[in-house]
């Protein structure tokens, strides 16, 4: 359950981690795998070694991963926009694009070509750094080794433009016809071993679970699934406005407390409770300090003392020891869509209690036991039936607990390349049952969007979603289902159809419980969601087409003149967001180091259990600054100085100088996950007594700068700028 109570990243991999070992080209932008998901890069060395595929890796830092590169490409942070649009453009000009990809299964080509035709590799250069001809040269080794896969990762989403990014990187493979073959696909390495199955059951602030947004029939779907009264629900709103309302994201609660920013809210909040979640994750942390000494309580619910425990100098906070994985069980979803079952391996602990029990506990204390728990009579295999029933829209409803457990128990029956059971209890499934996995005995989707399987068989065409029609900006009008001939094998409809409604009437695939609109469909050789064309142009986002927008705090005041940010945003997220009216061209001036942030093999997140840790403490005791030479000799600085790094916002931390030419002389690197000083004062003191973590160290989100997604709100810890001194 590590990390439940946040979902950063988004999407979900196409593929999975062993198909990569199919891929003639791996194209890599904002992940370092290396050290965020080592297990992974086995797959990745593999199609290197034995397909001879290039590792394309675009970060503007020479990580481990870089390491292992074929070609490595440093790029400025905050314009993968631009180098991908670039990459687009090339691949069409130099005719390299796939043809009947894009006529049969593409939307918005026309609209996106003329906005991609910006982007040339001069101007591709002038943004991001990159030489115009490395540019083409990338394009044409994509453009020649296919299949190949696009990963990524942080580098990608956390920015003011992430959601850009990350439709940039889509739209790269469709006009490779990269999508629904095994070795392509888009494939975003998730975050924690659950966090695709925390985004799935909805641990955000803007759907119910399984991306059922947040509208009346997906509350009345879930209020049948979970036999509990629509009205009754309704009744424990504010009103009934705020039942569709989005909430405040993990990025910026704080500002319900602060209201800095006006906030969109009755009530300020008065109190929080963090469950499996660090605070020290979360950018302009000296601001969460100012929201912490103001509320009226505070919980925390994890197996360690977070730094949220000691920054707290306040009566009201409670620590609620919970259980790690190792000490309870159930079911996960991986970065690949697969689930897992994972069972207890030894009885908890000291005083700790497992989630379930303290999650049970508060909803009979608040009195709602009676309603939620009447049909959960084994906990959690009773949850694990009660998901699998609800969430038709990603094809949960094949799993139960009993299956899944057959899967784990029998993962040595599973062939490595296919991940297809050959032979034994689960043969000719796939590991882990990939959702969709539509009925009891489908054998789950190993690559989405693949029209060369039977959909009974795992096989699935593009998802109609937004009508059969669209008229665009551009005037041009064009048919959202895919072409006459694009079909599943078997399909009774040899081309596009929409989703399947009214085989129960009143319901359609997604909210007909008894799933015999899903089975008549999967009857007809068909998918129940439809089969449509993937779309180039969003016309509900900002940007209809990705295009470049300079970071909030940027280091080039003439590219904001050509690149402006958003509009300022008010009611994002309940909160005003700046945008235009944070860009500030002058920054540079005083800010004048480009400052990103990540990982590091040896700890994870917010760094309370690996600093916790002797071992891995051991192995990495220390918070660090990543300089370059240059920047360092000119301002006097050696290696094992202590310096300090200064945001625009006014935050500070005084941190070791690591000397080195993994960073150009224009940017700093900070790992994030030290915490226990703030400011230069260390809170080794505030720790309860044998609970102090083995290595303590200034969080790096002190001095993460202003910025979020214009879409998802994710906060932009990859972009920012900062000043350095010597201490
Ligand atoms: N050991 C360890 N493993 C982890 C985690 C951990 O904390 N520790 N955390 C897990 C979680 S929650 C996640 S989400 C993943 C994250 O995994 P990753 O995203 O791979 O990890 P990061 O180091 O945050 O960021 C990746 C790279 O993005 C680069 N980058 C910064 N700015 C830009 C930019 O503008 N463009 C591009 N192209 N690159 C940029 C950074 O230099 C960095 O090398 O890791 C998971 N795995
Ligand atoms: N500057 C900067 N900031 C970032 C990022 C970045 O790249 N740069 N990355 C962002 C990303 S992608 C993420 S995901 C976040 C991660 O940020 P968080 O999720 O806040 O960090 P973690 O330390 O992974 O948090 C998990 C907490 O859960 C606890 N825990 C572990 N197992 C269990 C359990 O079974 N039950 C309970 N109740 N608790 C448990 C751990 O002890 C830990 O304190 O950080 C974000 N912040
Ligand atoms: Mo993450």
């Amino acid at each position: 359950m590590a990390g439940v109570a946040n979902t950063w990243g988004y999407g979900a991999m196409t593929n999975s981690l062993n198909d990569i070992r199919h891929s003639k080209c791996i194209f890599m932008i904002g992940s370092n795998a290396a050290e965020a998901h080592p297990v992974a890069l086995q797959h990745i060395l593999r199609a290197k070694e034995v397909n001879n595929a290039p590792v394309i890796v675009v970060d503007p830092r020479f990580t481990r991963l870089a390491a292992k590169a074929t070609d490595y490409v440093r790029i400025r942070p905050g314009t993968d926009t631009a180098f991908v649009m670039g990459l687009i453009n090339a691949i069409i000009q130099n005719d390299w694009y796939d043809k009947e990809f894009v006529r049969t299964r593409v939307a918005g080509f026309e609209e996106m070509k003329e906005v991609a035709s910006h982007y040339t590799p001069e101007v591709v250069e002038d943004i991001t750094g990159i030489p115009a001809s490395e540019v083409v040269r990338i394009a044409k080794i994509m453009a020649t080794h296919r299949p190949g896969t696009v990963i990524w990762c942080m580098g990608g989403t956390q920015h003011h433009i992430g959601s850009s990014n990350t439709r940039a990187f889509c739209i790269l493979q469709l006009v490779l016809g990269n999508m629904g073959v095994s070795g392509g696909g888009t494939n975003i390495f998730r975050g924690h071993d659950n966090v695709q199955g925390a985004t799935d059951m909805c641990v955000l602030s803007h759907s119910l679970p399984a991306y059922y947004g947040l509208k009346d029939g997906s509350w009345k779907h879930w209020c049948r699934v979970w036999d509990v009264d629509y009205e009754w629900i309704k009744s424990r709103f504010h009103s009934k406005d705020y039942m569709n309302k989005k909430g405040f994201t993990l990025a910026r609660w704080y500002e319900g407390v602060n209201q800095d920013d006006k906030i969109y809210q009755y009530t300020p909040i008065k109190a929080v409770v963090f469950w499996g979640c660090a605070s020290n994750s979360q950018s302009q942390y000296f601001k969460l300090k100012k929201a912490l000494d103001k509320l009226d309580l505070v919980v925390i619910i994890d197996p360690f003392p977070t730094m949220t425990a000691a920054m707290c100098e306040k009566d009201n906070v409670y620590l609620l020891p919970s259980t790690s994985q190792y000490e309870t069980e159930g079911s996960v979803t991986s970065t690949s869509r697969q689930v897992q079952w994972r069972f207890k391996v030894v009885d908890p602990v000291h005083d700790s209690k497992d989630d379930y029990w303290i999650m049970e506990e508060l909803v009979k204390r608040f009195g709602f036991a009676d309603k939620f728990y009447k049909n959960i009579k084994k906990v959690p295999d009773d949850v694990t039936r009660e998901l699998a029933k609800g969430s038709l829209t990603i094809g949960y409803c094949g799993y139960s607990p009993e299956r899944i457990k057959k899967h784990t128990l029998n993962w040595h029956t599973f062939d490595i390349d296919t991940l297809q059971a050959k032979g034994g209890p689960c043969d000719g499934e796939y590991y882990g049952l990939p959702w969709p996995c539509w009925t009891e005995d489908h054998p789950g989707t190993p690559i989405l969007y693949d029209i060369s399987k039977p959909v009974a068989k795992g096989g699935l065409p593009f998802r109609a979603r937004f009508g059969t029609e669209i008229t665009y900006y551009s005037g041009r009008k064009e048919n959202l289902l895919a072409a006459e001939g694009i079909a599943n094998p078997g399909s009774e409809v040899n081309g596009g159809y929409p989703e399947f409604k009214d085989v129960v009437p009143g319901t359609n695939w997604k909210t007909d419980l008894s799933m015999k609109t899903i089975k008549y469909a999967i009857s007809k050789g068909m998918a129940p969601f439809g089969n449509a064309r993937a779309r180039c142009v969003v016309w509900t986002f900002p940007d209809q087409v990705p295009v470049h927008r300079e970071p909030l705090h940027s280091p080039r005041p003439d590219l904001v003149a050509k690149y402006p940010t958003y509009e300022d945003k008010p009611n994002h997220y309940r909160v005003f967001t700046k945008y235009k009216s944070e860009q500030r061209p002058e920054l540079v001036k005083d800010f004048p180091f480009v400052l990103i942030t990540g990982r590091m093999v040896e700890h994870m997140g917010g760094g309370a259990e690996t600093r916790s840790n002797k071992y891995l403490a051991e192995l990495a005791p220390e918070m660090y600054a990543e300089i370059n030479t240059r920047v360092a000799n000119d301002l006097g600085i050696r290696s094992g100085d202590m310096v300090w790094i200064e945001s625009p916002e006014g935050g500070r931390i005084k941190v070791k100088a690591k000397i080195t030419e993994r960073v150009d002389d224009k940017t700093i690197f900070l790992p994030f996950h030290f915490g226990g000083f703030f400011q230069g004062e260390s809170l080794e003191a505030n720790y309860p007594s044998g609970h102090v973590p083995y290595a303590l160290g200034e969080p790096a989100n002190i001095v993460t700068n202003y910025g979020y997604d214009i879409i998802t709100q994710i906060q932009s810890t990859k972009d920012g700028l900062c000043k350095v001194s010597k201490a």
